[in-house]
């Protein structure tokens, strides 16, 4: 157990994928929604190894005698190793300098975007606890797969520690153009931080391009191979590559078709679309980057403009409250309920509410069985990474009734073309297409969704992990035999 090409496996993350909390009746364990989480943990589950995350439940020390929790607690499949941090550790390298200085630069809403030498002095000190514990926990020759803006630095720290492991670090998030890269005071030390990894993966071609960009007009003595996807540095060699991120689909349609999400979606439809009244969904954790509120403008705009839909649309929107430390999400989720208000107050009958709100998460299979029931889904991203939502949202269609509407700067629009493309920029051609989409004949609506899964079949989550992990083990092959 625990080995990918005989190698153990280390996978590094900020979050972790059980949060144990203290009940008044017990201990109760979540998952938290997230995209980073949500695609490792099938994976772990499958390959068996060592997960590092930051332990931040009320219960988690007691559930990890020694720091590390099995999981599942019954017949375990890995170990979690948690890392603690301090209340002022949290504000400082999450909070602030990951979630109010990185994560708003590189979704490219620099107004958004503060950065402070403080905060990135505590960033860099986490980031040097999580290395010191990944070197603590790993066996020789192990594969170490660590991920996103909160832990740039790792690869490089952890290169320092333990100079015999291979590492590979994925970055979930779009990578920004170098002028905008370029207004984080620090950024130079995260190209460097980043460079420890002998893999670096990105989701689009573009990302790979401004990485490689910005590292070629960051630094001298440097070496860069545009077209093959190759930096030299150092004296080593570090593969920089394109691997989208996607989903278990065959998970995913199983789940939907057991008897019980299958009587909960019909639930949902008997609800929301009877009498042919149409259903719309959409799935966001609470952030600015996912364009809720200008997802909300352009439904305004569409019982507006037409007023034949009145009735006939209902819209359920499934919106998680995350982060909410920053005050920006605070101040979104009141936005959010403002606009909903907005649209409800001007359009509502006695009998229909153009605009439902679930304001919490949903466990999996009801997820998945909302996504099942639904006539048409929304994913107007202003910038994603990837966005799971879309990938998640064709793989639950098992009845392809539905049609996508994707943000095309949102990553998985590259892969999802048989999707409908709105922009979050734009609310009146986002209700002309939704006005599009609601009279799109079945055939139709069937032939795009069939191609969409032909492809997820094609390009799973395993494949995903199969290919940063084998592009690892082979860049270290080669090291050894060169
Ligand atoms: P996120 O920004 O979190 O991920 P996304 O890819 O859409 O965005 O993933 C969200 C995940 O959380 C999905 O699996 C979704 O089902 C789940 N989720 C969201 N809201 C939920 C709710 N209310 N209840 C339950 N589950 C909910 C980051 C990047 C993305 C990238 C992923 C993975 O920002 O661009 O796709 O990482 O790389």
């Amino acid at each position: 157990m625990g080995t990918f090409a005989g190698r153990p496996l280390v996978v590094v993350t900020n979050r972790e994928p059980y949060v144990d909390e203290t009940t008044r009746t017990g201990i109760r364990h979540v998952q938290r929604a997230g995209g980073v989480v949500s695609a490792l943990d099938p994976l772990l589950r499958e390959y068996g190894g060592d997960w590092v995350a930051w332990g931040s439940g009320t219960a988690d020390r007691l559930t990890a005698p020694g720091g590390v929790r099995p999981v599942p607690l019954k017949n375990p499949r890995y170990r979690l190793h948690r890392v603690y941090l301090s209340a002022e550790e949290v504000q400082g390298y999450y909070t602030r300098f990951a979630n109010q200085g990185i994560w708003p630069l590189s979704h490219m809403l620099i107004e958004r975007a503060r950065f402070s030498r403080r905060a990135w002095s505590v960033y860099r000190a986490v980031n040097l606890k999580f290395a010191r514990r990944v070197a603590r926990e790993s066996r020789p020759t192990a594969l170490v797969f660590s991920h996103d803006y909160q832990l740039a630095l790792v690869p490089s720290l952890v290169r320092q520690l333990r100079p015999d492991l291979a590492i590979a670090h994925f970055w979930h998030i779009p990578w920004p153009v170098f002028t905008v890269l370029r207004l984080c005071p620090q950024y130079q030390e995260i190209l460097r931080g980043l460079l420890g990894a002998d893999v670096l993966g990105f989701q689009t071609p573009d990302d790979v391009e401004s990485f490689l960009t910005s590292v070629q007009r960051s630094f001298r003595h440097v070496s860069v191979d545009h077209r093959r996807g190759y930096i030299q540095w150092q004296g080593r060699t570090i593969a920089v590559k394109t691997f989208p991120i996607s989903v278990d689909i065959a998970a995913i349609e199983e789940t939907v078709a057991t008897p019980r999400v299958t009587r909960w979606s019909n639930g949902i439809r008997r609800h929301f679309a009877r009498n042919s009244r149409q259903l719309g969904v959409s799935v966001d954790r609470a952030d600015y980057t996912k364009g809720i509120i200008p997802r909300l403008e352009a439904l305004h705009e569409f019982f507006n403009r037409y007023p034949q839909h009145r009735g006939q649309v209902s819209f359920l929107q499934v919106v998680v409250p995350t982060r909410s430390e920053v005050s920006a999400y605070r101040t979104l989720f009141r936005q959010v309920e403002q606009e909903t208000y907005r649209i409800n107050q001007a359009f509502a009958t006695t009998d229909w509410t153009p605009v439902i709100t679930i304001r919490r998460s949903l466990d999996r299979p009801r997820l998945m069985g909302l996504f099942r029931a639904a006539d048409f889904g929304l994913v107007s991203s202003l910038f994603d990474g990837m966005n799971l939502v879309a990938k998640e949202f064709v793989s639950a269609q098992i009845d392809r009734r539905g049609v996508l509407l994707l943000s095309e700067t949102a990553g998985a629009s590259l892969e999802l073309d048989q999707a409908l493309t709105v922009s979050p920029w734009d609310p009146e051609g986002f209700a002309q297409v939704l006005d599009l989409a609601l009279s799109m004949p079945l055939e139709e609506r069937r032939q795009r969704m069939q191609a969409m899964q032909q492809h997820l079949h094609q390009h799973t989550l395993y494949d995903w992990a199969t290919d940063i992990l084998s592009t690892l083990d082979e860049m270290v092959q080669n090291y050894v035999e060169s």
